[in-house]
């Protein structure tokens, strides 16, 4: 853990599984189900991961252990985004990957073996082992020009199997999400900024769990097409139980799928229309004890859906703090690598402003949506929607909203309680305690609470 806490990079080097089928975290062409929503990978964390060009990459970070347990740890000095500052020029990543899955199903494992980064970096994190929050990190793909199949993929500008410089593919932003079940609406804000995303499921477990059934609903909410689903954990099981549970997967994929089909169209977002970002995070980024005047003003974080962010430009901030908009300037932008010139849709990048930083320190303004006057809708507290339930394939909980009822709604990044003040059929008036903002034709997730905790069961659209 310490070595986490130093910002180092650890390899947990996984141990040889005693019954691990040979080959399995190989993908092989064929053998994978393809399904409408994307395509099958076996993989075992810190090995093979597909990703959703189908392409597939090898990583050499290992697997990490959360409990401590493995002590076989070295350091290893991975090809991270950030080290490649120096060199080159900052790029911005093109695409947000999301990690999505069932609570434990190796999720962080899996984007700490792709980018070199465990992404579980609060003290709450670490103590409970779960992830909490949304976690980020950057890294470039590459394929080898030498070498064939996938051992052409990787992370690393020299090609680790033959030594040869490789060729850059792209560099992605994985969004790592929370898999536990009371951390639904986390994941949820997070899907607001994905692309595409993997679906991480243990293979030591029946499928489909709760959360692999609800953040597949949440990823076709959200109008995520390109999934790929990451069979893990596959040395903890023999080969024909893996098989088994590849079945189950791909039965309950065609039974999901179908139903979301059915019942969830795709949103469309115009790229040439002025900018709106949804914002996922933000921080203060002076040192505790900076001189006034060498303070740096808020920085706001997340994905730009619409548009371009240009320095100089003025910004709103909208629904904003304690019921007022924020107005402020772009003064520099940046991704993970650097400083950016101009920012554009695709990847994680952070908007410097000319805020107090005390108003975007500690995530303070995750779930505002940043913009225009030309591109901003009016703040609301009021919704007529017409609301669309899902179909659920394992939990039978009780779908329908009722009069007083309270429910999370998830508009964007933003998640807010609100009382369902009328319903008629599947029209339902909303009612809210803070403004939000609404896009034209924007799926608002909406949560109940059944079971103890709070549950995906429908998608709105205001009207
Ligand atoms: N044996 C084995 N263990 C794994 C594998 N992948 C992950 N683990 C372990 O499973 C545990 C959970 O892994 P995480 O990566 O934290 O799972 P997660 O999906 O991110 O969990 P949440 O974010 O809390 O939902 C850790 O102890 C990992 O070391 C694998 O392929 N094989
Ligand atoms: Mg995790
Ligand atoms: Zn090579």
């Amino acid at each position: 853990m310490s070595e986490k806490k130093a910002g180092k990079k650890v390899e947990h080097k996984p141990k040889k599984p005693k019954a691990a089928p040979k080959g399995a975290a190989k993908v092989k062409a064929g053998k994978t189900a393809k399904t409408e929503a994307g395509k099958t990978a076996k993989t075992e964390a810190g090995k093979t991961a597909k990703t959703e060009a189908g392409k597939t990459a090898k990583t050499e970070a290992g697997k990490a252990s959360k409990t401590g347990k493995n002590t076989e740890t070295k350091i290893v000095k991975t090809e991270h985004a950030s080290k490649e500052s120096a060199k080159d020029e900052a790029v911005q990543a093109e695409i947000n990957i999301g990690m999505v899955g069932h609570v434990d199903h190796g999720k962080t494992s899996i984007t700490q073996a792709l980018t070199g980064k465990w992404t579980d970096t609060h003290s709450e994190e670490l103590k409970r082992g779960i992830s909490i929050r949304l976690g980020y990190a950057d890294v470039i793909f590459y394929k080898c020009e030498h070498c064939k199949g996938i051992e052409a993929y990787s992370t690393k500008a020299v090609c680790p199997i033959c030594g040869k410089k490789a060729k850059k593919l792209r560099k992605i932003s994985f969004v790592d999400a929370p898999g536990h079940e009371t951390l639904m609406t986390t994941m949820l804000s997070g899907a607001a900024i994905m692309d595409g995303a993997i679906l991480v499921i243990a293979a030591n477990e029946k499928c489909p769990q709760p959360q692999t059934e609800e953040h597949l609903t949440a990823l076709k909410m959200a109008g995520i097409e390109k999934i790929v689903i990451a069979q893990n954990k596959i040395d903890l099981v023999e080969m024909p139980k893996a098989k088994e549970n590849m079945k189950q997967i791909k039965e309950f994929l065609d039974l999901l799928i179908e139903a979301v089909e059915k019942t969830i169209p795709t949103p469309k977002f115009d790229l040439k229309k002025p900018l709106l970002m949804y914002c996922a995070r933000s921080f203060d980024i002076n040192k505790p004890g900076s001189k006034l005047k060498a303070m740096q003003g808020g920085v706001i974080g997340g994905t730009i859906i619409q548009g371009k962010a240009i320095i100089g430009e003025k910004i709103l901030i909208r629904p904003g703090i304690e019921g007022k908009e924020i107005s402020t300037d772009i003064r520099s932008l940046s991704c993970s690598s650097g400083n950016l010139k101009e920012a554009i849709p695709g990847g994680l990048v952070a908007i410097g402003t000319g805020l107090d930083p005390s108003l975007t320190q500690n995530d303070r303004l995750r779930g505002q949506v940043v913009g225009t006057e030309k591109s901003l809708p009016e703040t609301v507290t009021d919704l007529n929607t017409e609301i669309n339930y899902i179909k659920r394939v394992v939990e039978k909980v009780e779908r329908k909203i009722k009069p007083n009822e309270t429910v999370v709604l998830t508009i964007g990044t933003m998640a807010e309680v609100g009382i369902v003040t009328s319903i008629g059929g599947n029209k339902a008036k909303i009612s809210l305690k803070n403004k939000i903002v609404v896009l034209p034709g924007q799926k608002i997730a909406v949560s109940k609470k059944a079971e103890g905790r709070w549950q995906l069961v429908a998608y709105a659209v205001a009207k």
